[in-house]
């Protein structure tokens, strides 16, 4: 196991040296008002799972460049996990892939993870591609295949992730399939469906009372014509016909072209079945970018529904949805792209506090579409990064995580611990 690579002593003298030479952050926003004050509350409480995957270098089908000191097993990723949740307060979880990160020490791994003050989040399966030593090939599907042995096979794989995931005190399982199709005339669509959600039947059936089952839709890729689970009406039709505890689960990058995301999860929440998110920026497909490097707006609007949706239905924004990023860098440095999506996520969520909802509100009775949008893009507008700043303060985590990140010379000290070519498990 790593030894702690930061100490709470360089944040604060790091924080003692911001505050000198900038001030405080909250420093020309005028005297805290008891709104604000609730606001700064909210972002400390506020936390964002970290997914095992990104931890690495992400790759694309024609080539991988990674920069060294990833992290080589689950202890030394989960290490990673808690550097960024000292950084900033706002990562207290981690969320695993199986079986990348299959462990048989789960208990040792939670006692770990619990020295940063992280637990585990959702637990992923993968039956998107073949495992050495598995005896059935997904080439052609796993929950949808034509052969029963291989949707059973499918089906104890998950049952086993499962399993882990209650030894490692997880309470959700994410499912997202890559099965479908990528010629015409090669799958009878209502047979892949009707079969799938058979064989998830037979997962839901097996989730502990206090489990939920994630089904993740994508639109299209690796498969190029259809996709089984392909849009948030398919993954709600499976969530309806399996029951309470299946939801939706929203990939940001998981949608065709210029989708009206915000609406979708509008209406998600207002039928109960939005159970998490995957954050993550695209400008063209599945791109999995930085969080908020592409479109900033788009992501205000989507937690400005997210926002007034739970208020409306009474929900805890910090237990009753699954916050989580779902990235892969292929040029940044995997840690600080991660540290900037965690602030991007934070950014837009406090300039979603800020909107005021009364007024929109009445706003839209009157029709009134101009004073509708002088209200969005006035919270929109807000520079809220000394609120999330703020945050990081009161909960001794650094005020620039970036700067502090690279001033400790942090990526150095991981490659001279784990070598210039560590390379992380998974994608
Ligand atoms: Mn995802």
């Amino acid at each position: 196991m790593d030894t702690r690579i930061l100490e709470p002593e360089q944040i604060r003298k790091h924080n003692e040296v911001f505050l000198e030479s900038h001030g405080s952050p909250l420093q020309g926003m005028g005297s805290l008002t008891r709104e604000r004050e609730g606001l700064i509350r909210k972002l400390m409480d506020f936390q964002v799972a970290i997914p095992s995957w990104a931890l690495g270098t992400g790759g694309t089908r024609f080539g991988r460049f990674p920069g060294g000191g990833e992290p080589r097993n689950l202890e030394e990723k989960i290490s990673d996990v808690g550097l960024l949740h000292s950084l900033t307060g706002s990562a207290d979880s981690i969320s695993l892939h199986i079986p990348w990160d299959n462990t048989d020490r789960p208990g040792e791994m939670v006692r770990i993870a619990a020295t940063y003050g992280l637990h585990f989040a959702s637990v992923n399966s993968n039956t998107f591609q073949d495992q050495p030593g598995q005896s059935l090939s997904y080439k052609f599907g796993s929950l949808q295949h034509e052969d029963a042995a291989t949707r059973a096979q499918a089906v104890g794989h998950n049952l086993e992730v499962i399993r882990l995931g209650r030894e490692l005190g997880s309470n959700s399982l994410t499912v997202w399939l890559a099965d479908g199709s990528s010629y015409p005339g090669q799958l009878n669509f209502r047979r892949a469906f009707q079969r799938s959600l058979e064989s998830l039947r037979l997962i839901y059936d097996a989730l502990p009372p206090d489990w939920k089952l994630f089904i993740e839709y994508k639109a299209y890729e690796p498969h190029f014509y259809s996709t089984t689970v392909g849009d948030w009406g398919q993954s709600l039709l499976y969530a309806k016909k399996l029951g309470p505890k299946a939801f939706t689960l929203v990939d940001l990058g998981h949608h065709l072209p210029n989708a009206n995301i915000e609406q979708i999860v509008a209406l998600l929440l207002m039928e109960g079945r939005l159970g998490g998110f995957h954050f993550n920026d695209s400008k063209y497909g599945d791109d999995d970018l930085t969080v908020g490097c592409i479109r900033p707006y788009q992501l205000f609007l989507i937690f400005h529904e997210l926002v007034e949706g739970m208020e409306e239905r009474e929900m805890n924004p910090v237990t009753d949805l699954a916050w989580m990023i779902d990235a892969s860098h292929n040029l940044k440095d995997p840690l600080e792209d991660l540290l900037q999506s965690i602030e991007a996520i934070q950014i837009a969520y406090a300039q979603a506090l800020l909107v005021n909802q009364e007024a929109l509100g009445r706003a839209q009775e009157m029709n009134d579409i101009v004073q509708a949008q002088e209200i969005l893009q006035d919270a929109f507008r807000t520079d809220t990064r000394p609120l999330v700043a703020e945050a990081r303060l009161r909960t001794e985590a650094a005020l620039d995580p970036v700067g502090l990140f690279r001033e400790s010379g942090l990526r150095g000290l991981l490659i001279r611990q784990r070598g210039s070519g560590a390379r992380a498990t998974g994608l």
